[in-house]
């Protein structure tokens, strides 16, 4: 299945990555340029030897179509996967009067007793974004990160131009454009962003009645973001075809910096000695209107058996 042009990403960086330091202090294995295609006929490309959430997946990408950058709606449906960026600008701000937590990220692997600090503050954190409006305005917002720039870019005139609507419009009225591209990075809002876009840009493209999407990435955590970003980009693609009455082309997702974190190493061995199983298949409801009204009740992932999931720590 195409899940093994991923393994053999793994192993590819495992063979030939340079060691390289980073932002983080974890230090990676890294590789400069390389591309992966999915062919979205063939399965939905969610990994089966380890078990991924697409639940997470899906509240994320639709956190994203809203236009959303505040991580409260993500606490909403349950997902944390962005929540100590926004945690960051919390515990270093003058409002934060608790225990120190720099560094969190690093000192709670390696400190039990920061840890359960730490995870009182994080629990604290949580509920303060959930139940106090005010707070959740002041520290819930990642800075102008994936939402606002795909749905309200803003000009030096003072308007906003939502990409993606434009896009949409564009693929309906003149698929043969060679200018279907959506920009997250935004030169200009990167140095006030809790992280700058890791997935930079990315380009439609119609042929034969089939929508095909490119993603470039400037950076990808093989292990634990890269799932994720496969699976979201093929969602996307899936949800604007349907929308726009296409069949669905290939994904390709081409990547800068490509590193495994040396603390994967473990978890990519084991993940790469098992078997990948056939791909499952994702069904969209009838219930699916519009790319901008998707729910999640509208998505449906069938036949999916992963081997079980694989924990890892994040890079924060
Ligand atoms: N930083 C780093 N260093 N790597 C990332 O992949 C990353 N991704 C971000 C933000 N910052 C990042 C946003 N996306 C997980 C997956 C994607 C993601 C953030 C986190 C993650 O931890 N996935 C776990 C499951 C998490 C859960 O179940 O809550 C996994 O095993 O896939
Ligand atoms: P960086 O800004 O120093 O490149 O760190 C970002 C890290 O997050 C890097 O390991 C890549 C990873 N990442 C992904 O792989 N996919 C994502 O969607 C996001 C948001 C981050």
């Amino acid at each position: 299945t195409s899940e093994q042009t991923y393994l053999d990403l793994c192993r590819y960086v495992l063979n030939n990555g340079t060691k390289k330091e980073d932002r983080t202090g974890t230090g990676t294995v890294s590789v400069f340029g390389y591309q992966m295609r999915f062919d979205l006929k063939q399965g939905f490309p969610l990994l089966t030897t380890k078990r991924v959430p697409f639940r997470l997946i899906a509240s994320e990408l639709l956190w994203f179509l809203k236009g959303d950058t505040n991580i409260r709606y993500l606490l909403e449906h349950n997902n944390n996967i962005w929540n100590e960026w926004a945690f960051k600008n919390w515990v270093e701000s003058e409002a934060y009067d608790g225990p120190d937590m720099t560094d969190f990220g690093r000192r709670s692997l390696q400190d039990e007793t920061f840890r359960a600090a730490y995870d009182t503050e994080m629990d604290k954190f949580k509920q303060l974004i959930l139940t106090d409006n005010d707070f959740s305005e002041k520290f819930g917002h990642l800075g102008d990160v994936y939402g606002k720039q795909w749905r309200s870019w803003q000009t030096t005139k003072g308007e906003t131009i939502d990409q993606l609507q434009d896009i949409i419009e564009m693929i309906k009225k003149n698929p043969d454009s060679r200018r279907l591209i959506v920009s997250a990075w935004n030169p200009e809002d990167v140095p006030t962003m809790a992280l700058p876009p890791c997935h930079t840009m990315f380009q439609f493209y119609v042929a034969d009645n089939k929508l095909s999407c490119q993603l470039y990435q400037r950076s990808g955590d093989i292990f634990l973001g890269i799932p994720f970003n496969i699976a979201s980009y093929s969602l996307l693609t899936h949800l604007i075809a349907k929308e726009c009455g296409l069949e669905v082309g290939e994904f390709i997702h081409t990547i800068g910096d490509a590193h495994l974190y040396t603390n994967h190493l473990e978890q990519v061995e084991t993940q790469l000695s098992r078997t990948p199983k056939q791909l499952p298949s994702l069904h969209i409801k009838d219930s699916f209107s519009s790319v901008f009204d998707a729910a999640m009740e509208d998505l449906e992932i069938v036949g999916y058996e992963p081997h079980p999931a694989i924990k890892a720590p994040v890079a924060v």
